[in-house]
């Protein structure tokens, strides 16, 4: 294997967000900019000499042409195997427990998950460490700092490789193998939940399923569980061919973006489940008929109900969720003694967590669930569990959830997004919070009074480090919050983020619309952020 050294021009914009690094193709077309990139990460890694590497993609624009450029220099600094999925596709859950299945020393994830895909959208590069979860973050920002002085990069000179067959091939001492995409993944599902029971009630007609799977990703991974292993009949699964362009969509499974399936779930000819799943297969979004499940709801329930479940059947360990998620997963914790563990939104902060076996189930409002069967968020395992979950309970979605809400009230949530905003308002958004808040305890906002207001700063406590600035939080003597933040996820501009939350016990009034619900808490926030008014925007461009 001949082996270059390429001089290569400097990037200063590789700095890894919420979940990896995140551009439009165009900015990862530029001339070395995915090479840089790769070479920088490994530049990080130790002692990766001999160890295998997994590799795979949601399937979006580009994915098989950077895999192809990471195959060479991944050869070229060492590795001794490369783990390919079949076309370049692996979901990312699918690719966290292949890392782990076959202790491979890392993955590199090709996705830029919710975002659109094509040639004029984005493209994203997510590094995963050996227990199969997204590198933490005093990882990514030595990647970062790596990236700003890279001078050069290696790279193998290979033919272009197959991705297409199964097998494995050798070219010195370097191992490729193309695996099924999907084999590994349905195994471990196999594992955690009690398919004959599911297959019995969509046999029998109890379970009717709509799975949208957003031209996407989980086209493939749906099809085969849902449709050949579970019996549901082909119709079942909608836009189930992964595209690169994802058909257009903008696959991010909400209300808004999912509106085919949120519009037959409230039609008379709804089934009695619906879902839908994002670009790589980590989000899920829930509902029923007449019904949509907010994640925070749905994280709740999961935990309530786990030990109806085969994989959680002996109870769970603790919980956790991201700080702008609703506090109804704490309801549960402390109903059932376990504890509940607040960290800063991004899946990498759960890893330690359950490494350490100190958390069973973990979510986040973003339409994301997991737990310790992988390192990542994944939204077929929380269809799978809710299918299970409404096979064992014989109820439907809306029974499920009216009953929890009796049993520990409802918290009733909304995020505000505002996409795309010139960052020079968030950023005097964000100087003007971080005075604010320092004076908001105390203060009275109608019938709210300020409990607690600060900047959540998040301590590790299995590695003992810090991550600062994670959002500002206000917190009510009623047990209500509201939650800013700036995503991490964007490619253009900034996107301010506001979470509110309101805590209602009173049965009879769980049945309201959030956004009435909450419209006193949505004003304040107006009042604490002054977005409409500096943006001269009258409503947040997705309301979730
Ligand atoms: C968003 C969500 C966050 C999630 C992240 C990655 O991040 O809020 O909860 O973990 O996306 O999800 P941000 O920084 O834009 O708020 V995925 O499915 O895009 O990998
Ligand atoms: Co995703």
């Amino acid at each position: 294997m001949h082996i270059k050294t390429i001089l290569t021009q400097t990037y200063h914009d590789q700095n890894p967000g919420t979940s990896g690094l995140r551009k439009k193709v165009s900015v990862f077309k530029q001339q070395h900019y995915l090479e840089n990139f790769v070479q920088s990460i490994f530049d990080v890694l130790p002692n990766f000499q001999g160890k295998s590497l997994v590799i795979g993609g949601d399937g979006r624009y580009f994915n098989r042409e950077a895999i192809q450029i990471i195959i060479k220099i991944a050869a070229a600094n060492g590795f001794g195997e490369l783990i390919i999925g079949q076309n370049g596709i692996l979901s990312t859950p699918a690719a966290s427990h292949i890392i782990r299945k076959y202790g491979a020393f890392g993955g590199l994830i090709l996705s830029a998950s919710h975002n659109p895909a094509g040639e004029h959208e984005d493209f994203g590069i997510k590094y995963n460490v050996n227990n199969g979860g997204p590198a933490p973050e005093k990882d990514t920002l030595a990647f970062f700092e790596r990236s700003k002085v890279l001078e050069n990069y290696k790279i193998a000179e290979l033919p272009e490789l197959n991705l297409d067959e199964i097998g494995t091939q050798e070219i010195d001492s370097l191992k490729i193998t193309i695996i099924d995409s999907v084999n590994d993944y349905e195994e471990l599902m196999q594992s955690l939940f009690d398919f004959d029971l599911i297959k019995q009630s969509i046999q029998n007609g109890f379970i009717t399923l709509s799975f949208d799977a957003m031209s996407a990703v989980t086209g493939n991974y749906a099809k085969r569980i849902l449709v050949e292993m579970l019996g549901a009949p082909e119709s079942a699964v909608q836009n189930g061919t992964p595209l690169e362009d994802f058909g257009g969509h903008h696959p991010d499974p909400n209300l808004i973006h999912a509106h085919e399936l949120a519009d037959l779930m409230f039609s008379e000819n709804a089934p009695t489940f619906g879902a839908a799943s994002d670009g790589d297969g980590d989000r899920n979004m829930i509902m029923g008929k007449g019904i949509f499940v907010t994640p925070s709801d749905s994280l709740a329930i999961l935990a309530a109900n786990a030990t109806l479940i085969p994989a959680y059947a002996t109870g769970l360990k603790g919980v956790a969720r991201s700080m702008p998620t609703s506090q109804a997963v704490d309801r549960v914790a402390a109903n059932y003694k376990i504890p509940c563990y607040e960290t800063p939104t991004g899946w990498k902060f759960f890893g330690n967590l359950l490494d350490a076996d100190k958390i069973t189930l973990c979510g986040e409002e973003s339409f994301g669930t997991g737990s310790q069967h992988v390192r990542e968020k994944d939204g077929l395992w929380a269809v799978l569990f809710w299918l299970n979950l409404i096979a064992r309970r014989r109820q439907s979605v809306e029974e499920i959830v009216h009953e929890h809400w009796r049993k520990f009230g409802r918290d009733i949530y909304s995020r505000h997004d505002y996409e795309a905003v010139d960052s020079k308002v968030t950023n005097a958004i964000m100087v003007s919070l971080r005075k604010q808040i320092t004076t908001l305890a105390g203060q009275v906002f109608g019938d709210f009074i300020v409990k607690y207001a600060n900047e959540f700063c998040y301590h590790d406590s299995i590695d003992g480090s810090t991550s600062a600035n994670q959002g500002f939080r206000i917190g009510f003597e009623n047990g209500s919050r509201i939650v800013f933040r700036l995503s991490g996820t964007g490619t253009v501009g900034a996107t301010l983020r506001i979470y509110i939350e309101r805590f209602e016990p009173d049965v009879s009034k769980h049945h309201q619309d959030p956004q009435i619900a909450l419209s006193e808490l949505i004003e304040l926030a107006e009042q604490f952020c002054k977005i409409k008014q500096l943006t001269g925007l009258a409503e947040p461009t997705v309301i979730t």
